[in-house]
């Protein structure tokens, strides 16, 4: 068999709390985005596009709704032998305690990863929107001859206590590495993507198995591991658009940028040679690109749906009906989403197939955005909001 250079495993199994309640049937990475899309659609189509064949899904919270989204792979182009194509890895019903970390769940398929026997081994993430060229971090990897590379970009610094904080030499070599620190000395942000030698990491998840205290997470564990026992560890620099939409906020404010005129076209930087894949498209039977109507003030309309009421700077997903007389701003409305007559939303996410009934107001605040829960029915006298 010929050595590949590079399989990915796509950690898809956290159980997305921060996302709560659109997390509470449904795993972070199948949350619906941009209108036609769910969350992992974007790292599963950078793999595709950047030419990596075989990726590996880490699922275990609600595995069933990424297990029905991705299928066999076909929308992505990821299907083929057994050693092709996407596989999606759940812990064995044998292991009572499952994937305990993100760490915890490479190391619980090192058989798999010995199977297709690569040189280096890339470790993405479920939650994040983004456009990237996995060869450049690759370029970068063998380059410096590292035993990983973290891609790396600078964040606001008031988020910066969200993500692992890193801090580089001149060369780049990364010399400290903190987990979501409370008080960030840097705002050189862990993207949460990883290339790693595969034998490198192999040692250091098995190293990583025997030690009781461990709690098996790439972030608060393995990666501080590494640099103490000096490691070669690199960063590289992204400078796209890039965004992690594990909570709330983020989540709304993703939706937002891509109402922003500029911000779209850094997301699909050539829509053409760099599209983004997902199963709603491949099932109707078309595609339709991330788009803006200039009729609202940029909401996003796709298809099916039936806007009457009056929408402004919202991102309207496939199946959403909006009734006459109510009005809609700064939202978010999932697919299937029903707005009744007379209702007003603003600042607000509201979820799959809710129905907000005749009259209800939800209405939220840039720092506090409200979310109506997947399939519930909202009536007027029942709604408070959250505190
Ligand atoms: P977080 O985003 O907080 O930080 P987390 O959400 O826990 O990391 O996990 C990342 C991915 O792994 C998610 O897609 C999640 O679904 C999945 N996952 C979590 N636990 C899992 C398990 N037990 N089994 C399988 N999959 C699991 C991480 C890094 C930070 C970095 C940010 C960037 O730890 O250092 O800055 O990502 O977003
Ligand atoms: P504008 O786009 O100029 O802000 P709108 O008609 O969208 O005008 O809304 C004006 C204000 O009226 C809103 O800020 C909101 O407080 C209120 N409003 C509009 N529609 C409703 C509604 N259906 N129910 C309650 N209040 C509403």
């Amino acid at each position: 068999m010929v050595k590949k250079d590079c399989i990915a495993m796509l950690l898809a199994g956290g159980e997305g709390r921060r996302l709560s309640p659109l997390t509470n049937n449904l795993a972070k990475p199948a949350v619906p985005f941009g209108g036609e899309y769910r969350i992992i659609d974007f790292p599963l189509s950078n793999c595709a596009n950047s030419g990596i064949h075989t990726v590996g899904v880490l699922t275990q919270y609600a595995s069933e709704s990424l297990h029905t989204h991705i299928g066999g792979g076909e929308p992505w182009g990821l299907y083929g032998s057994n050693l092709e194509g996407v596989s999606l890895l759940s812990p064995s019903p044998e292991d009572p305690s499952g994937y305990l970390g993100t760490a915890d769940a490479i190391y619980k398929n090192i058989d798999f990863i010995d199977e297709h026997d690569p040189e280096n081994v890339l470790i993405l993430s479920g939650d994040h929107i983004y456009s990237m060229d996995y060869r450049k971090l690759m370029e970068t990897h063998m380059s410096t001859g590292a035993d990983a590379t973290i891609s790396v970009m600078e964040v606001p610094w008031a988020e910066a206590h969200r993500f692992g904080i890193i801090e580089v030499d001149n060369d780049s070599s990364i010399i400290e590495f903190i987990e979501k620190p409370t008080k960030p000395q840097s705002n050189l942000a862990s993207m949460g993507i990883y290339l790693f030698k595969w034998s490198y990491l192999r040692e250091m998840l098995i190293e990583d198995s025997h030690n009781p205290k461990s709690s098996h997470d790439f972030g608060k564990d393995l990666l501080p591991r590494m640099l103490r026992l000096n490691g070669k560890l690199y960063a590289h620099s992204f400078n796209g658009y890039w965004r992690d939409v594990g909570t709330v906020s983020s989540l709304w404010e993703a939706h937002m940028d891509l109402l922003e005129i500029g911000a779209e076209p850094q997301l699909e930087p050539q829509p053409n040679a760099w599209p983004t894949y997902s199963r709603d498209q491949y099932q109707g039977g078309g595609r339709s690109p991330i788009s803006r109507t200039d009729d609202h003030d940029s909401s996003l309309s796709h298809w099916n749906n039936a806007v009457l009421g009056d929408v402004q700077r919202t991102v309207v997903f496939n199946g959403v009906q909006v009734a006459a007389n109510s009005v809609v701003k700064d939202s978010v409305l999932m697919p299937n989403a029903k707005i009744g007559r007379d209702a007003y939303v603003s600042f607000a996410i509201i979820g799959e197939g809710a129905i907000l009934k005749e009259g209800v107001r939800i209405e939220g605040s840039k720092d506090k955005i409200e979310v109506i829960a997947p399939h519930a029915v909202v009536e007027v006298h029942s709604y408070t909001p959250t505190s």
